[in-house]
Order: structure tokens, then sequence, then C-alpha cells
């Protein structure tokens, strides 16, 4: 009889170092969010094992003992077998993989997989492999493969080292060729995939550039960037905030790319705004680098929404990496509102309440809100469009009846309070942003001047 193929489990282990210098509280949250991580990746995290030390060790990252703990574990050796979470099936488990909290060498992730027998992914690992799940457009996956060929560059050349003389000739990986020669190639071949693949971002960045400003220049648009750490609701408000469909999903990294809709129900000045992608604490540098052009919609946006997740425990933190990436990217001086988001996830009411003024206090100016209460939406909707409108003035203006073409692009750019008509034209009494007004000025002036031609 045909045997049944086995389900494949997805079982693994987190291990982790604790340095002197990062406090349980940090570590705990560390921790938290790489088991997350893994379960994006649809992993069940079975059991952690954690260490500390004063540094990692050289050779395989974790200690001799701790790495004969998990050896044991790994190949049912333990004397006591317990798990933190228990796999599916209790008497059939096999645990595929290792992940580790930290970023690790080459050689220490081969050496801590021979020693373990099983695969190790490192942090970075996990995340590249999620960025390079998740990617839809052009753009996104070419910047994940360029991270992820970065990444991959010095563990082929340590793969070849470990080969050995002897191995040059054998299959490496995977079957590969790992040849001195052979790795010299892979090094040609993944230099010159990344210059292609940047060539292909500068020439889709310079049309995303020249697509923004036509929609910039048609339409003098206001924008808002929702921005913030990963799964703290910025897709969720996006589809609040513009009655539009983009993917909300309890996993991190949900969103890869950016998308822009219209604020609804619609404002004047036509406000536009656009969801990115989330950040998260030490985001692998090839990445940070990356995805500073999806993050460019920021930097071009007039009001960010910092999102944060008021109910997790580690907001704070959160809140600290964001600023600081944002930072990086030059966008310090873009004005900003804080919105603490899914307030309806804390506690009970008095605990909400409490957290509530806790926060308005801390941070002056701040929405505290849940994205699944209408009425608060509608509030961050107001607010939005107050600070748009907070510099606008109010003006009239003449518009002869040659030129009523004109008209509707008075209705699209300002707010008209009143319109009065003679013989001649139409008045009206307009409250908008001081360029939109001199725009419509030139162009009443403009129409005119052709006219008397
Ligand atoms: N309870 C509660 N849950 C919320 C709230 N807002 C969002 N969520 C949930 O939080 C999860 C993440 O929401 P998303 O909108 O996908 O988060 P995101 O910030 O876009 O995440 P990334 O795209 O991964 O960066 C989803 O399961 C949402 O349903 C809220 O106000 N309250
Ligand atoms: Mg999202």
């Amino acid at each position: 009889m045909q045997k049944e193929v086995k389900e494949r489990s997805n079982l693994a282990l987190v291990a982790a170092v604790q340095l002197p210098n990062v406090s349980d509280a940090e570590f705990e949250a560390s921790l938290t969010e790489l088991r997350e991580l893994a379960k994006t990746l649809g992993y069940d995290v079975v059991k952690t094992f954690v260490q500390k030390r004063a540094g990692f060790d050289i050779k395989a990252y974790l200690g001799e003992g701790k790495r004969e703990e998990i050896r044991a574990f790994v190949n049912h050796e333990s004397y006591e077998v317990e798990f933190d979470k228990a796999p599916p099936n209790i008497n059939d488990w096999e645990i595929d993989t290792v992940l580790v909290d930290h970023e690790i060498s080459p050689s220490q992730a081969r050496n801590l997989e021979k020693e373990v027998g099983c695969e190790v992914m490192d942090r970075t690992m996990v995340i590249l492999e999620i960025f390079h799940r998740n990617a839809r457009s052009r753009a996104a996956r070419a910047q994940v493969e360029i991270a992820r060929l970065g990444y991959m560059a010095p563990r082929l050349r340590e793969a070849a080292k470990l080969a050995g003389p002897q191995g040059r000739q054998r299959s490496g990986e995977g079957g590969r060729g790992a040849g001195e020669s052979h790795t010299e190639l892979d090094r040609r071949k993944i230099r010159d995939r990344i210059a292609e693949l940047q060539q292909d971002i500068l020439a889709m960045e310079a049309e995303r550039k020249t697509q923004r400003a036509r929609r910039q220049e048609r339409q003098g648009l206001a924008g808002v960037a929702l921005v913030g750490y990963t799964n703290a609701g910025k897709s969720t408000l996006m589809r609040a905030l513009t009655g539009s469909e983009v993917l909300v999903a309890n996993k991190l990294f949900a969103t890869l790319d950016t998308t822009v809709r219209a604020l609804y129900p619609e404002s004047i000045p036509r406000i536009l705004v656009s969801d990115t992608v989330g950040f998260i604490k030490n985001l692998p540098h090839g990445l940070v680098a990356s995805f500073k052009s999806t993050l460019d919609e920021a930097l071009d946006a007039s009001l960010l929404l910092h999102v944060i997740d008021a109910s997790d425990p580690g907001f704070e933190r959160q809140l600290e990496v964001t600023n600081e990436v944002l930072s990086e990217i030059g966008a310090d001086e873009v004005p900003r509102i804080r919105v603490f988001n899914k307030i309806d996830f804390v506690g009970d009411a008095t605990a909400q309440a409490e957290l509530e003024i806790t926060l308005q206090s801390r941070y002056p100016d701040c929405v505290v809100m849940s994205a699944r209460r209408p009425e608060d939406v509608a509030m961050l909707h107001k607010k939005i469009v107050e600070f748009y409108q907070q510099d606008q003035v109010e003006a009239e203006l003449f518009l002869p009846w040659e030129a009523q073409q004109l008209r509707k692009d008075i209705y699209a750019t300002c707010q008209v309070l009143a319109e009065t008509s003679d013989h001649e034209g139409a008045f009206f009494k307009v409250r908008g942003e001081p360029s939109a007004i001199n725009k419509l000025t030139e162009s009443v002036k403009l129409s005119q001047g052709i006219k008397s031609v």
C-alpha cells in the first residue's frame, strides 16, 4: 500500500542570547515579535531556548551547553521533553528549523546547523522571507530580491569555504557546484543581477516621480501618509478613511506596497491618503535602504499619521523605532499626528480611560481611537480635513460668462460659500488655499487675455 504523504509539520524552536545591556522586558518583547514573525511564515513555535551571555559565541552563537541541549531536543534525546506549546501531533513531531533572534554570521549559522541537526534561520532571514512572500508589485519584488542577494552572497562564500578543497569538485548546498571558480562565478552573477535590478528600480522610480508630479500638478493635492510599526492598523484605517478595499491581515508586513486613495467622504481640498510598509525593530539593513523608495511617499506627504498600536505592551519602543526610521529618511520636518489605535483592545473600560488620559497628557494633540468605531474614524477624518483647511483664506472671484469652463475648477479646489450672478458673469465667495486661489485668479486673467487677442 502506498504510504500516505506526511503533512509537513513546520515546527520551529526559537533560540536567543540575552546580552547584558538588554533588559528582560526588551528581550521578551523581541522574542514575542520573532514568534509572530515565525507565525506569519507558517511556523508553529513549540519551544524557546534562552541564555544570558556576555557576548555571542564566535563559533556558533550559543554556548556549548545550550547547543547540546537543543541538539538533544531536536533529536528526541532529551531526558524530559517539555513544550511551551504542544505540537499538533504529540506522538509524531519533528523540528524543522531553529530560529535565532539576532543576525548571525554565515559561519555561525552553518556550525549551529551542523551541530543541532536542523535548519537554522536568523532574524534577518525570517524578515527577508516574509518580504519575499508578500511583495506584489514589480518595484517591491526587485527591492526584496536585492536585499536577499546581498544577504546570500557572503553565505555562498561560506558554503564554498566549508566544503574545502575536496568539496570543490563535489556538490555543495543543494547539489550545486561549490568550487572556488563557481563561487567567483556566483559572486559575479549576483553582482550583475543586483546592478540590473538597481537599474530597473531607478527606471521605476523615475516613472513614479513623474506620475506623482502629474498628480500634484493636476490638482494641487494634499497628501496624508499612514506610517507606523507593522500590524498597528494602518491598512485598516486606510480602508475606514477612504472606503477602499486594501489588504488587512493580522500578520506582520501584510502591506509591502504603497497604495494611494482619496479621503472619503471627499473634502476640499481633495486629500489623498497613502498606506505604507510597516516598520520593525532591526529591519535588515538591505531592506532599510531598498524600502526607502516605498517610504518616499511619506516624504512627499504634507501630513503624517503615525499609527501606534496602543494595545501592544511594547508600543513605546515601537513608537521610537518609527521615529528613528522617519528621521533617517529625512521626514522629521513633516507635520504629524500621533494616532493611538486599538484602544478597544486595551483591558476593560477603566483601563482604556486611564490609558487615554496618560497618552493625552504625554503626547498632547494625539488621537486615541479604535479603527473599528465609525465615530472615531469620523473624528480622525475631521481632524485631517481641519489640518488642511487651517491655512485657507476667504476670497472673492469674478468669472465672466466667457470663462465658465473654470467653474468646475473653482468647485474642485475651493469651498464655495456663495455664488451670485449678473449679466456679466458669476461672483463667487470662496474659501481655499492661498495657492489655489492665486491659481484660479491667474487662470481667469489668462482666459480673458486669450479672448482679447
Ligand atoms: N481590536 C482592534 N483591532 C484592530 C484595530 N485596527 C486594526 N486592527 C487589527 O489589527 C490587525 C492588523 O491590521 P492592519 O491594518 O493590517 O495593520 P498594518 O499596520 O497595515 O500592518 P502591516 O501592513 O503589516 O504593516 C488586523 O487584524 C486588524 O483587524 C482596532 O482599532 N482594534
Ligand atoms: Mg498594512
